[in-house]
């Protein structure tokens, strides 16, 4: 990351999602970087841990409805809005009703909400489930066919057309990437179909065993949560003028199967077992890509991930293993 934010005036931002699996480490970061009183999390049922509720401005929002965001935007002056409230895959396909409400009617108000008050910048996370079985696994291209069959999939396809039209017809400066499966040790993920990645290592360091919900080949793209705020911020801090695109960045790290994270955390834990039983989640597994071609990313913006599979599983191990040491995993 650069050492000086580039935004023509300094950003009062707004993370929505500030309680779930990235905005939990994403949060704290902003706050680091642009001042803990610029950086309002926000989040909707989950109660906050002290210490995203202690660092700085916290308050309720409810997305899918307009005039609990305008409400925030207009007491603290907001003008960057980091827009993580999300149903998952697997969570989308218990109820795909409530996927289409948050997904797409909160993303609606928010890019409303930016239109109406000229808000200098939107981040909308788009994700590989916009890709769906027709489109070729393998070094994913940028452009190519966005047929998904999850409803998390389909909301985001019509997210990034959306985000794309915001800034084709209204000029709202709306920018997001294709996050792979994000692996991280602060909050873990819950309603995805690559959840399997982080819980592996909850269960590992506690119990030695592990019941995987995936097939054992099942090849995912990847990322640790470090390289994933990282592309995060980069793209917003980006000049405008160096972006070919907008809401649909290819993003991508490292990719592996299941044998494959068990292998390398057996040279730190060999006693771990772990088994396998596949349920609904394969199918969305089976549906997305198992590498990504994110050259657009490193040519626009720089990208470089800084972590491979080896270092972020000792990484996860060395980070949850001084957790469960303290008692406090
Ligand atoms: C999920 O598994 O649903 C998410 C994603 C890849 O967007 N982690």
């Amino acid at each position: 990351m650069s050492q000086t934010p580039t935004t023509a005036r300094s950003p009062r931002i707004l993370v929505t999602g500030s309680v779930g699996q990235i905005g939990s480490e994403l949060t704290p970061a902003l706050r680091l970087r642009y001042g803990s009183q610029n950086v309002v999390a926000a989040g909707h049922r989950t109660p906050p841990s002290p210490a995203l509720r202690d660092a700085g401005p916290f308050e309720i929002i409810d997305c899918s409805h307009k005039n609990s965001l305008e409400a925030v935007v207009d007491k603290y002056d907001i003008n960057t809005i980091y827009h993580l409230a999300a149903i998952l895959s697997a969570a989308g396909e218990k109820n795909p009703q409530a996927a289409w409400d948050v997904n797409i009617n909160g993303l609606y108000n928010v890019l409303e909400v930016a239109r109406e008050r000229k808000l200098d910048r939107v981040f909308c996370p788009s994700s590989i489930a916009a890709f769906g079985p027709q489109t070729p696994r393998d070094n994913t291209p940028q452009e190519t066919v966005l047929r998904p069959r999850t409803m998390y999939g389909v909301t985001k396809v019509a997210g990034e057309l959306l985000c794309d039209y915001y800034f084709q017809r209204f000029g709202v400066d709306v920018r997001g990437v294709r996050y792979p499966g994000i692996i991280s040790s602060e909050t873990a993920p819950g309603g995805g179909t690559t959840d399997y990645a982080v819980h592996i290592f909850y269960e590992a360091i506690k119990f030695k065993r592990y019941n995987c919900f995936l097939r054992e080949d099942s090849v995912l793209p990847m990322m640790y949560m470090p390289d994933c705020i990282k592309a995060t911020i980069d793209l917003m801090e980006a000049d405008v003028s160096c972006l070919t695109r907008h809401s649909d960045y290819n993003l991508a790290a490292f990719s592996f199967s299941p044998t494959e994270l068990v292998a390398e955390i057996h040279k730190h834990l060999p006693e771990l077992a772990c088994t396998y039983n596949p349920d609904f989640r394969q199918k969305i597994a089976d549906s997305w890509p198992r590498s990504i071609d994110d050259s657009a990313a490193r040519r626009d913006w720089g990208w470089r991930p800084d972590y491979d599979l080896a270092g972020m599983v000792k990484d996860m191990l060395d980070k949850l293993g001084q957790r469960h040491a303290l008692g406090k995993l």
